[in-house]
């Protein structure tokens, strides 16, 4: 996570003070049972909710638009699932002895308690486990795409407790961007994919040729950090209608390149060959001098090194179009071609992010990069490069207003010395996705971007707002070391696979149950929303805010308090909202008094900024890198790194390089296919996976598996049969989907599909892809993730049938409130 995707503030002071901890269950905040329609928000835009008698019975999208977005009817199941957690629920095993518990995580019986109980178990034994071994063995790094809203945070409202006990191992990075957020600042100074792109307005007045590199927007662009904006979608059926050149680099043909139809050129590379693609029409680019020798010159450094790789001078292998055909499976005139076409007309070369979710994804971003740099047009009005155009709507212009702040995961004031209990934060951190690797070998050492490092001894875990038994990769290996700590606890709206291997789950509010505030776009600022309540808490469910406040009078009499800084929800939001109230007066933006806003109950459209419009991406860098240098030791686009030359990284070499990865088409056994774990459509990752919706994608009621006829028809698989697809790390039941949509030699299963394994053979019977992908670092650069990096084999499921189990919640919870 980086800054753009947080909010931060400075609040006043702190007294503690005595408060009795509620051990009360939350009273609805109705007397009457409600009815009416209500506005609010979720990740995926502003929304209507109508409720009838205090159920939810619809909800569709507040903002005007032209391509629907299936996730704005959910709320309905998302409020009734059957699979929501109702009550405090513990493990047998723990309860028993929570000391040094028997049974196995995940396999065990689960038993109700009481609200007050539960936090006092844990409470006992966060204790325990901190004063034997300190706070680095508490593990609240946490991370997840929790709701929206600017109060209602889990992860920062778990860090915020965490911080009050005295400190918690974090983490650094995240699973989308782990391998470019870190390489990108060595090359260009910034991080690049959270960052405001050259507008959608600019590019449609100016752009020629639009390449969409491995991005798939009509799908990515449903949902945003804090709510969608909904312009991105906007944008991209403008542009399918413009009669701009628009060619998509894909090896599936995607929501996106369907929307486009004949209006876009597909081309299917095969899977993590994309840099040998742009050598090859980088190489082309220098053999017909169509690259830009005075940008090369002017705004980079390092380009002659590259181009002794690029040319073969060293190793004798000229990255020619001919060498980049046999490892990308594009043919050689087609990247000649490319070449011609990106030098000849003013070009922008949007480039996404599941390329990087790869061993060796650090070289994607730095390639594109150096391609754009040759082409000579970064900074141009619509020229470049950008990675943010499919993500929270990048390219729309910011708007002038009032911003949104958020609560903090430290208390504010707390690092005067009177109240120094209170005062610490994260005491270490370690790359998110090497979790696993740190649980089953505390202490090593590794490398990470130049430093060494060493991994926490973690005894403790408190996951909130997360689900990493979906998003972590190779799963077998993860339930193998959840078993090491001494103590899981999560904070869940639903029963996810994380939370079946929990020790102790405690039942969240969804942002239906609550009040908040949220901005629709990360970038635009457009509009300002008020997430209001609409049903009282279902069953015993509470608010992370009021968990983690209750959890801090356990800490220390008048903790809570101190949490709350003696404010309560709507405390809170009238102090956000008066914040941005004030910065959009300076700016001359009316909003209304917070009381009047609430009641109206609509949200508030931010002024467009006329210079906003216009914004173009390393625009003044182009106009003066000498007065306006980028971040970079060098203050120019890096394309030979010293600073990574110095680290002496076999797998992230001090240029972009061409590295084949250990699992690919190339190396491939007999029968063995490429698997694309790709962003669901229908989903935000594993949320929504038990709504209503699933039919519409679900195959024999398996999460869908694409393939290729002819690798159907090598194995004898048709449309619509049970597959099981495995590797030496798992095996998982998926639906056919055969469709010439997908590159031969590879297979889609989408991320997010909640792991349900059973116990007798082991098979996950929902198709968690990440049941078989590998669980290695991109490199020791990034440690990203390598979510798409596996092969697998696939063959017709003829096994027993098996019943699916994914959403039922566990034995020991009844449906009736009790
Ligand atoms: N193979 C493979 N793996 C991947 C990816 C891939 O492309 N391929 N993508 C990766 C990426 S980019 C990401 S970002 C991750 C996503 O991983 P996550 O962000 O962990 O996935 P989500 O499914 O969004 O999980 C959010 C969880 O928070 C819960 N939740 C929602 N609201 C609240 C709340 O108010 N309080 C609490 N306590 N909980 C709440 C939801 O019920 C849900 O279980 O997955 C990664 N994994
Ligand atoms: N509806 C919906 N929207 C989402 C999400 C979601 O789960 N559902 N997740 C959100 C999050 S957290 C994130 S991080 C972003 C993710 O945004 P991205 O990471 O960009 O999304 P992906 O679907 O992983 O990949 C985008 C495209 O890249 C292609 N691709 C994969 N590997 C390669 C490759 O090696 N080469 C080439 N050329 N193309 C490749 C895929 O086929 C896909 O069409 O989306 C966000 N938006
Ligand atoms: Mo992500």
């Amino acid at each position: 996570m980086n800054l753009t995707r947080r909010g931060f503030i400075k609040g006043a002071g702190v007294t503690a003070g005595a408060m009795a901890i509620s051990s009360a269950i939350p009273l609805p905040a109705w007397a009457e049972a409600p009815t009416g329609t209500i506005l609010t928000a979720g990740r995926w835009g502003a929304m209507q909710v109508e409720v009838k008698d205090g159920k939810v019975i619809s909800s569709k999208g507040a903002l005007a638009k032209t391509i629907p977005n299936s996730l704005q009817a959910t709320a309905p199941d998302q409020v009734h699932s059957n699979a929501r957690v109702k009550y405090p629920m513990v493990r047998k095993g723990f309860l028993a002895a929570p000391g040094k518990p028997d049974g196995k995580r995940g396999s065990d019986e689960f038993v109700k308690i009481s609200w007050d109980d539960a936090m006092k178990l844990i409470h006992e034994q966060h204790m325990r486990i901190r004063k034997e071994h300190g706070a680095a063995s508490v593990f609240a790094g946490s991370y997840g795409w929790r709701s929206s809203g600017v109060l209602h945070k889990a992860q920062t409202l778990l860090q915020r407790y965490m911080s009050l006990a005295g400190g918690y191992s974090g983490h650094l990075g995240d699973y989308s961007t782990g391998a470019a957020q870190v390489i990108m600042p060595h090359v260009v100074g910034s991080v690049e994919v959270y960052e405001q792109q050259t507008t959608y307005p600019v590019i449609l007045e100016h752009t020629q040729v639009v390449v969409l590199w491995g991005v798939n927007p009509l799908n990515t662009l449903k949902i945003a950090w804090s709510s969608t904006d909904e312009q991105g979608l906007e944008f991209f059926n403008q542009l399918k209608s413009s009669g701009k050149t628009v060619i998509a680099i894909d090896p599936m043909r995607s929501e996106t390149i369907e929307f486009f139809g004949d209006k876009a050129q597909w081309l299917a590379p095969n899977m993590g060959t994309d840099v040998a693609m742009m050598l090859g029409i980088a190489h082309t680019l220098v053999t017909k001098s169509m690259h830009d020798k005075a940008f090369l010159d002017k705004y980079t450094t390092g380009y002659n090194r590259f181009e002794d790789y690029l040319l073969g001078k060293n190793d004798k292998t000229p990255k020619t179009a001919a060498w980049a055909e046999a490892i990308c499976g594009i043919p050689a005139q087609q990247i000649e071609l490319l070449a011609e076409i990106f030098s000849k007309n003013r070009t922008m070369i949007m480039g996404g992010w599941g390329m990087q979710r790869q061993q060796y994804g650090e070289q994607k971003h730095w390639m594109l990069v150096t391609l754009a740099a040759m082409l000579g047009q970064i900074g141009t009005e619509g020229g470049g490069f950008g990675f943010s155009y499919h993500y929270s709507n990048g390219g729309n212009p910011t708007r002038s207003g009032g911003v949104l702040s958020a609560i903090s995961a430290t208390v504010a004031g707390t690092s005067s010395a009177g109240n120094d209990w209170a005062s610490s934060s994260a005491v270490s951190s370690f790359p998110l996705a090497r979790i696993v690797e740190a649980l089953e070998k505390p202490g090593s050492k590794y490398q990470h971007n130049g430093h060494e490092m060493a991994f926490p001894d973690i005894k403790m875990i408190w996951w909130a707002g997360g689900a990493n038994f979906t998003h972590h990769q190779d799963t077998n290996r993860l339930i193998k070391a959840w078993q090491k700590p001494e103590m899981i606890v999560i904070s869940e709206c639903y029963w996810t696979a994380a939370a079946k291997h929990a020790d102790i789950v405690l039942p969240i509010t969804t942002s239906f149950e609550r009040n908040d505030l949220t901005m629709t776009g990360d970038y635009s600022n457009q509009h300002l929303v008020p997430m209001k309540q609409v049903v009282p808490p279902q069953f015993e469910s509470r608010n992370d805010f009021d968990v983690f406040a209750d959890m801090s009078e356990l800490l220390k009499a008048g903790g809570r308090k101190v949490y709350t800084e003696g404010k309560e929800e709507m405390d809170w939001l009238r102090e956000f909202y008066d914040a941005a109230q004030k910065g959009a007066r300076a700016q001359r933006v009316a909003m209304p008094l917070f009381s009047q806003f609430w009641q109206d109950n609509k949200l508030i459209e931010m002024r467009k900024n006329d210079k906003n419009e216009k914004f173009i991406r390393f625009a003044e860098f182009r106009a003066d890198p000498v007065i306006n240098p980028l971040g970079t030791p060098s203050g120019k686009i890096e394309i030979f790194s010293k600073t990574i030359e110095g680290f002496k990284y076999a797998d992230c070499p001090a240029h972009p390089t061409w590295l084949a990865p250990d699992e690919w088409k190339g190396n491939a056994k007999e029968g063995q296919l490429q698997l694309l774990t790709a962003h669901p459509a229908h989903r935000l990752h594993s949320q929504l996976n038990y709504a209503k919706l699933r039919e519409q994608y679900a195959v024999a009621n398996r999460e869908p598996i694409t393939i290729h006829p002819e690798d159907a028809k090598a194995r004898g698989i048709a449309n619509g049969d049970l597959v099981r697809a495995f590797n030496s790390r798992g095996q998982i039941l998926v639906g056919a989907v055969v469709s010439d949509g997908i590159k031969q030699g590879i297979v889609c299963i989408h991320e997010g599909a909640w792991p349900d394994l059973d116990p007798a053979t082991g098979i996950c019977k929902n198709g968690g892809a990440n049941v078989l992908t590998l669980d290695i670092p991109s490199s020791r650069l990034a440690n990203g993730c390598s979510g798409n990096t596996a092969l697998i084999s696939i063959e017709k499921y003829t096994g027993p049938a098996l019943t699916l189990t994914a959403f039922d919640p566990p034995k020991g919870e009844s449906a009736k409130v009790g």
